[in-house]
């Protein structure tokens, strides 16, 4: 009874049916003792002029006070007491002639200002622009939702940052490149969906979060963007994104002229291409007037460009930036230009070079409206990679930093992956041009080099899934990346802070443990998946998800960690490797060249050592590559244990879906962990001092219980199974695998370790002496057809009570293609059985 009573006085505070998508702009009710901090609040809104993007203002105003304060928020049209007051600075001026800040507000940044108009009491939301305005209501309402005060303001905020863009990787199709999280909310079929209300939706949380710009469609873009005919569909979007001040932008493909347009060629300097870009753009701008621009991937993974005609990335980017310049359009170039055909066996070769050998000579010759966008690193959004070096290689051209909310090479949504703090280590990061203070954050905001922009692009990929990024928790990526691109000296930590109590709410316990959770995600997904900055050691050939140590290797991809029987990593450095390291501005190039100043955690990035080397830590390489995967799994265990502890406190909905995704996550990590652990023992023939690795007393592996219908298979590669091996049934009516039990009685908890494919879904039964214990069907949708790391899944029963000679049996009845595969199962004694 008292737990019933605890229940629901717990979940009382949240609406039903949490989906999480209204995200962080819930605007739930609060309580009677935070809402009597509003009470001066006033109670109408007047909205100076009748923009579309002051009307949203205005509305949101509204839809926020009257959520979260239980009042009604009255609309008004002029001053006649006091009021909170949205307009630009003109039109205050003019209604309150008196009105005189002393401060500049440039583009997009607003003013909070508490203030007598007419010998009222009012809050004056101001800018120079109507969604400088709207950015302003997102805060006072941020702060309400926070429970902060919002008397007495007086509070200037300027985005650091001119350009701040959302890419997504939508496809025609409606399917999303590297989506984890649904179908796309813009397009099905080879057109823009006829239901764009996820899409407005979608507007108002970028917006809320400062974004102004939004590219739609995947970097490897279809021609089929650019048709006649696909324009006014276009124009459907960027009218549902244009009351949030979104700007509507699209990428579009370098051999448009050709492959879409009928023309012979694309070469950029062709007089018939420049006129067809220009048409072209004409044509879009008659039907989106506030159309931004378009974003370039050319001469990269298989996508035509300008190097067909021996043209430059520079003279590419110019044609096209000139048809958008008499509309203020802007043309971004990806710099991620590299060749996927490299020969792995010459040791100088390195894919890192790439972006700052091709563009570093091309700098001053790109046009004012193109902006070059780097990814941080000079691989490809890896968890950890030092910054790319092109930053500090373009002084007379506009970059922008271009980062990755969606999870690709960081646990896909599955995984729990906060990675504002890894942006900010690429942001804060100083590469001493000239020996002087030049952050990252401020090179790429235009800063450095006084450029007329500089610019923020996150690849976000959400999809239609309600919550829209699959993970309750993943949501704080996108909400960060904006807060990042506002103002990239917020502290990670104060941005996980607001997300929370703007997700969950302000209660101490549930902000305390959430912020620590997000805080230390990123360093425990780096540690169980590849330490040291030898990168993701994931399969780069396919999936980018599960361990596939190898598939870098031998081939052109040039992903290479180079391990092999005596040592690990790339030498990159200027004097017996690659050369990257010359890349860098000299202060940072003596940073990396020596292992001795080199950090530890970048080592194998720049440098081959053998497994002996002894690392600042005062270990040996292999042995932390064998800790920090131990260490890594066991904190994805307390990530568990940690989320429980707020099973009271937050929605039941919220907190089912969180404790599955960590769960599953705690099991995942232990796969990375053998398969790393376990290929590293027997490719350096080093043994684990602690003697963890490859001994697993625990552990009853399936291929070695006493089968009927299952039949033993190889795993490949290897390290992706227990022992290299598991059993899979290809009997429609079911095996079985049976042991005796011969361990001191007791309670213990099984983690029955099985396959999920996504091409079946097989049942798996568990019982003991005959009698059922437990029965799940394998149906999460892993991106897996097989057997391996991807789909390697676990099934946790809490506590099984055993005594010696019980007979444990297992039984799988496959579906469809899967097999019901089962790895091993490993019985853990709990604290009442020791
Ligand atoms: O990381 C790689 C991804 C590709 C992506 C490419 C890019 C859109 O695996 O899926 O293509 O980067 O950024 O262009």
């Amino acid at each position: 009874m008292i737990l019933a009573v605890g229940m629901l006085a717990g979940t009382a505070r949240f609406a039903p049916g949490e989906t999480g998508q209204d995200a962080w702009l819930r605007y739930a009710p609060m309580g009677a003792t935070e809402r009597a901090k509003y009470e001066a609040l006033p109670a109408t809104v007047v909205a100076l002029g009748d923009s579309i993007v002051l009307a949203t203002a205005e509305d949101e105003m509204v839809r926020g006070v009257t959520g979260m304060l239980a009042r009604a928020l009255r609309k008004e049209k002029s001053i006649r007491g006091g009021a909170i007051i949205l307009g630009t600075l003109a039109a205050i001026r003019k209604a309150a002639p008196g009105f005189q800040p002393s401060f500049q507000i440039g583009a997009d940044g607003f003013l909070l200002f508490s203030t007598q108009i007419h010998g009222f009491d009012c809050l004056v939301v101001t800018s120079t622009t109507d969604r400088g305005i709207l950015y302003g209501v997102f805060a006072v309402l941020s702060k309400i939702a926070r429970n902060e005060n919002v008397t007495d303001l007086n509070q200037v905020e300027q985005p650091q940052v001119p350009v701040r863009w959302i890419d997504q990787w939508d496809n025609l199709n409606g399917s999303i490149e590297r989506g984890y999280a649904g179908p796309s909310i813009f397009f099905e079929n080879s057109a823009v969906r006829a239901d764009l209300s996820r899409v407005g939706q979608y507007a108002r949380l970028i917006a809320s979060v400062g974004i102004n710009g939004c590219t739609i469609n995947n970097v490897n873009a279809d021609p089929q963007i650019l048709d006649d005919s696909f324009i006014p569909q276009l124009a459907r979007i960027a009218d549902v994104f244009r009351p949030w001040g979104v700007q509507l932008s699209v990428s579009v493909d370098l051999g448009s002229p050709k492959s879409a347009g009928g023309l012979k060629t694309f070469d950029p300097l062709d007089p018939r291409v420049v006129e067809w870009w220009t048409e072209k753009v004409d044509k879009i701008y008659r039907q989106i007037p506030d159309f931004a621009g378009f974003v370039v991937k050319a001469d990269s993974e298989g996508r035509s460009g300008p190097s067909s005609y021996g043209r430059t990335p520079a003279d590419a980017a110019n044609v096209i930036a000139r048809a958008l310049r008499p509309n203020r359009g802007l043309l971004f170039y990806r710099a991620f230009v590299y060749d996927h055909h490299l020969d792995w066996r010459n040791l100088k070769n390195d894919r890192a070079r790439a972006a700052y050998d091709i563009f570093h000579p091309l700098d001053g010759k790109f046009d004012d409206n193109v902006i070059v966008q780097i990814k941080y690193g000079p691989i490809d959004f890896q968890a950890r990679e030092p910054v790319s070096p092109l930053f500090g290689g373009l002084e007379k051209t506009n970059q922008g930093i271009e980062l990755q909310i969606t999870q690709e090479y960081t646990g896909q949504q599955r995984h729990l992956c906060f990675l504002p703090p890894m942006w900010k280590e690429i942001l804060d990061f100083d590469l001493r041009i000239s020996g002087g203070n030049t952050p990252v954050k401020d090179v790429v905001a235009g800063k450095t080099f006084h450029r007329p922009v500089g610019a923020f692009v996150g690849v976000a990929n959400v999809g239609l899934d309600a919550n829209w990024l699959a993970h309750p928790l993943a949501m704080a990526n996108l909400y960060g990346f904006g807060r990042l691109a506002w103002n990239p000296n917020l502290s990670a930590e104060s941005i996980a802070e607001e997300w929370t109590r703007l997700t969950f709410g302000n209660d101490p316990a549930v902000v305390q443990a959430i912020v620590s959770l997000q805080m230390k995600s990123w360093h425990v997904y780096e540690s169980y998946t590849g330490p040291l900055g030898a990168q993701t050691l994931t399969d780069i050939l396919g999936s980018h998800y599960g361990p596939g140590i190898e598939s870098s290797e031998r081939n052109g991809w040039g992903q290479w960690h180079r391990a092999d029987s005596r040592g690990i990593g790339m030498d990159r450095t200027v004097a017996t490797g690659t050369g990257f390291v010359g890349q860098y501005p000299s202060a940072v190039q003596s940073l990396y060249e020596s292992t001795r100043t080199t950090p530890d955690d970048l080592l194998l990035f720049f440098h081959h050592v053998p497994y002996t080397y002894v690392l600042g830590s005062g270990k040996t390489v292999i042995q932390h590559i064998y800790d920090s995967h131990y260490e890594g799994a066991e904190q994805a265990e307390e990530f568990v244990r940690q989320w429980k502890s707020l099973r009271s406190l937050v929605d039941n909905d919220r907190y089912t879906e969180v404790l599955t995704k960590l769960e599953y996550q705690a099991g995942h990590a232990v796969v990375w962990r053998d398969a790393i652990c376990n290929w590293f023992l027997r490719t350096s023939g080093i043994a684990d001092t602690m003697e963890r690795v490859g001994n697993h007393p625990d552990r009853i592996e399936a291929e070695a219980m006493q089968i009927e219908g299952f039949v033993p298979i190889d795993v490949d590669p290897w390290e992706n199974a227990s022992g290299g091996k598991a059993i899979e049934c290809p009997k429609a009516s079911g095996c079985s695998a049976k042991f005796r039990f011969e361990r001191a009685a007791g309670r213990y908890g099984m983690d029955v370790r099985y396959f999920d494919q996504n091409n079946g879904a097989s049942t798996f039964r568990v019982l003991r002496n005959d009698q059922p214990v437990d029965e799940w069907i394998a149906d999460d949708h892993l991106l897996a057809t097989k057997p391996g790391g991807d789909s390697s899944s676990w099934h946790r029963i809490p506590a099984i009570l055993l005594h010696p000679g019980d007979e444990i049996r297992i039984e799988g009845y496959p579906d469809a293609q899967e097999h019901a595969p089962l790895d091993y199962i490993e019985l853990r004694a709990t604290p009442e059985s020791r």
